[in-house]
């Protein structure tokens, strides 16, 4: 990589020097460092407003955005700011807390360990720091454009559950953002990956991906290749009743996957959403689906004991009613009897994206070893196989929780 990144850290309005670095590896899109900073009680931006910690802000996201991925960063960052600051506006408020104890390991200095601190709810949501110039995001001298946010402490992200009480808090966490931004003024969110669940796309894409065979590897994946291809109609459903106008485009994350929501450590209460590029229009399903596809079972997206793999009616049933209890008085009809549906789609569209890539030669997501997308993507056709044997207990369980 060799980014200078201590000068990156040093364009945005962090108080007090960049005293560490370090890589955050997560996400299979952008890149992402922790920075910890010096001398923390510097004033500077916002602090007793946006730390737990009264004013004693000391760690921050560092991150490049992927523009591969997201060809058009400043929108992405437009839409970001426009979403941070609706959720922490609506949030002082209503004036709420949180409390938390704090840990043993803190570099925040926000008490003795074990000590009860107790911080405003808005001030653990995510904030833009913007440069030193004022602007929210800051292009380097080779176009890569970097951005700075709060570093959410004594709050945690986990890429599998095994919890009940997690994925119904998980659930309800993404059911309050779709809530919290249906009244976000202005016009709507740039689509900042254009098509990103337009599944007859991604279908139409896989097939062309299939024929040319660029790498030679499709023989290596006939199977999972033949199931995309006899469950294709999977791709439409949704899509066509939007055409229709039966079921809302509403604001959505788009990536609700498990691992882009965070705990309070000492409590596990929900504390914050994040992974903010992909929130543009889209469908309340679409986020109940992720949540499915990645915490109704728990096994790793990557696990290849594929017997491990199936979805867990308990940690599906947990997902519905944590979901239901922030969308349920304001999802349609329509969009209630498709909630279970979007488990289904969404897993078989990332089964299609995974594959896609796969064959295309790992050009999209990071992989960490030979013949990654490929284990991703039977990890999620054993998933799309489940659902399938167990749809009418998925719609039922859905249907009560509602
Ligand atoms: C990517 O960056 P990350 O890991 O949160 C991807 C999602 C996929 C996910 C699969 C912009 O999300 O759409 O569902 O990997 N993000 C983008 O784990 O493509
Ligand atoms: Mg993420």
């Amino acid at each position: 990589m060799g980014y200078d990144l201590e000068f990156m850290a040093r364009q945005f309005r962090a108080p007090g020097e960049p005293v560490g670095i370090a890589p955050i590896p997560v996400g299979h899109i952008n890149d992402t460092f922790l920075v910890t900073t010096g001398s923390p009680a510097a004033p500077g931006w916002e602090t007793s407003e946006t730390t737990p910690e009264g004013g004693v802000a000391a760690r921050y996201v560092l991150q490049r955005i992927n523009q591969i991925v997201f060809t058009k960063p400043v929108e992405v960052m437009a839409n970001v700011v426009r979403i941070t600051e609706h959720i922490r506006a609506k949030l002082k408020k209503k004036r709420g807390h949180s409390t938390f104890s704090s840990p043993a390991d803190s570099q925040c200095q926000p008490g003795a360990p074990g000590e009860r601190v107790e911080c405003p709810l808005f001030s653990r949501q995510l904030a833009v720091l913007g440069t030193r110039d004022g602007a929210a995001w800051y292009q380097d001298a080779a176009g890569n454009v970097w951005r700075m946010y709060n570093f959410i402490e004594h709050a945690v992200t986990y890429d599998t559950l095994a919890s009940a009480a997690l994925a119904r808090e998980a659930a309800r966490m993404f059911g309050w953002f779709q809530k919290m931004l249906i009244d976000l003024p202005g016009p709507p969110l740039h689509e900042t990956i254009v098509g990103f669940h337009n599944t007859p796309r991604r279908l139409e894409r896989f097939q062309e991906v299939v024929r040319a065979d660029a790498v030679n590897r499709a023989k290596a994946a006939q199977r999972e290749i033949d199931f995309v291809f006899e469950n294709a109609a999977i791709c439409h459903v949704l899509y066509d009743l939007v055409r229709r106008g039966e079921v809302p485009i509403r604001i959505a994350h788009n990536d609700a996957k498990i691992n882009n929501v965070m705990f309070d450590t000492s409590t596990n209460r929900g504390v914050c959403v994040i992974d903010l590029d992909t929130v543009m229009p889209g469908l309340s399903a679409y986020d109940f689906g992720d949540l499915v596809r990645t915490a109704a079972c728990s096994a790793a997206e990557d696990e290849r004991d594929l017997s491990k793999v199936a979805i867990d009616i308990t940690l599906f049933d947990a997902l519905a009613q944590g979901f239901a209890q922030e969308t349920g008085p304001f999802l349609t009809p329509a969009e209630k009897s498709h909630l279970a549906f979007g488990g289904k789609l969404i897993t078989f569209e990332q089964m299609i994206r995974f594959l896609t890539d796969y064959l295309a030669g790992d050009v999209y997501y990071k992989v960490h070893r030979e013949g990654h997308n490929l284990d991703r993507t039977r990890t999620q056709m054993k998933l799309v196989q489940s659902m399938i044997e167990q749809e009418e207990a998925l719609n039922r369980l859905v249907e009560r929780a509602l």
